[in-house]
């Protein structure tokens, strides 16, 4: 995975967010802000992050590309996407059967903006102040960034992310459903008490869950390993389409071969 220098300014709106420049008086009450929100509610979301022509550009090729690179997944995942303790006293298979397209990091093409925003040193950087700690990009071959394109009746079912941080990317949205619904630091809960993590899994409103809809150009950065989280099913005609791009506190921070065969239908 190389990670090139790389000209941000047409891909986000720098005007608004100066990731360029973190020093600075503007960049500085950026970081100052997400960090506040990262702290509070262990999410940032920040609207018209990307420019809406990189936007369009994401859309368009991922929609031709999920149908001939994507992998089509039917089934039901572990929340804890194999990650969970295996003493834990909880049954974490809860979800239920559903259906997505994943494309993986392998399948996105080489000059999408995406993999510019990636491969950035400020964004990189940026997370690291926002989260005030080591912060490595994941070097999952199939999973440190992908695509997922979610057409009428899809979705992706409660889970914990492997990775301990992750940015999504919101690039179109739906005519209805495809909410990405939150619960805040949920984790240490959800490993010991079965009824909660039923209570969550089986679609009850829990009083902690934060709903976003998908607003095409927003940069969402949470912290999934800890937070279980979902995206509501779609529907109607237009797909919903968002990008992840994962993150650990360590170096070569990967997938599990779960994961990866859950996600993307092969191992490596
Ligand atoms: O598409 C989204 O909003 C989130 C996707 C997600 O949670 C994941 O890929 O782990
Ligand atoms: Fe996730």
């Amino acid at each position: 995975m190389t990670h090139a220098v790389t000209n941000l300014a047409p891909v986000v709106n720098l005007e608004k967010y100066p990731v360029s420049e973190l020093d600075g008086p503007a960049g500085q009450a950026l970081v100052d802000e997400a960090r506040a929100s990262f702290n509070d509610t262990s999410l940032v979301v920040l609207d018209d992050f990307l420019r809406p022509e990189a936007v369009r550009q994401v859309a368009k090729r991922s929609l031709k590309d999920a149908e001939s690179l994507g992998f089509r997944f039917t089934g039901s995942n572990d929340v804890f996407l194999g990650t969970g303790e295996p003493d834990a006293p909880v049954h974490t298979q809860v979800g239920r059967e559903h259906t997505k397209t994943t494309l993986a990091y392998d399948r996105i093409d080489e000059s999408s903006p995406l993999k510019a925003l990636f491969c950035s040193e400020p964004v990189l950087a940026f997370v690291r102040r926002v989260v005030g700690g080591p912060v490595y990009r994941s070097a999952d071959p199939l999973g440190a960034m992908t695509v997922h394109v979610h057409h009428d009746g899809d979705e992706q079912d409660w889970h914990f992310d492997v990775s301990q941080y992750t940015i999504v990317l919101h690039i179109l949205a739906p005519e209805s459903g495809g909410v990405l619904e939150y619960v805040p630091r949920s984790r240490a809960q959800a490993e010991q008490d079965q009824a909660a993590l039923r209570a969550i899994a089986g679609g009850e409103r829990h009083p902690l869950v934060h709903g976003l809809p998908t607003v095409p150009g927003t940069l969402v950065l949470h912290s999934g390993r800890i937070s279980m989280h979902r995206v509501t099913p779609v529907e109607g005609a237009t797909p919903r389409i968002s990008a992840t791009m994962s993150y650990n506190s360590a170096p070569d921070g990967q997938l599990n071969e779960y994961t990866r065969s859950l996600y993307f239908g092969r191992r490596w």
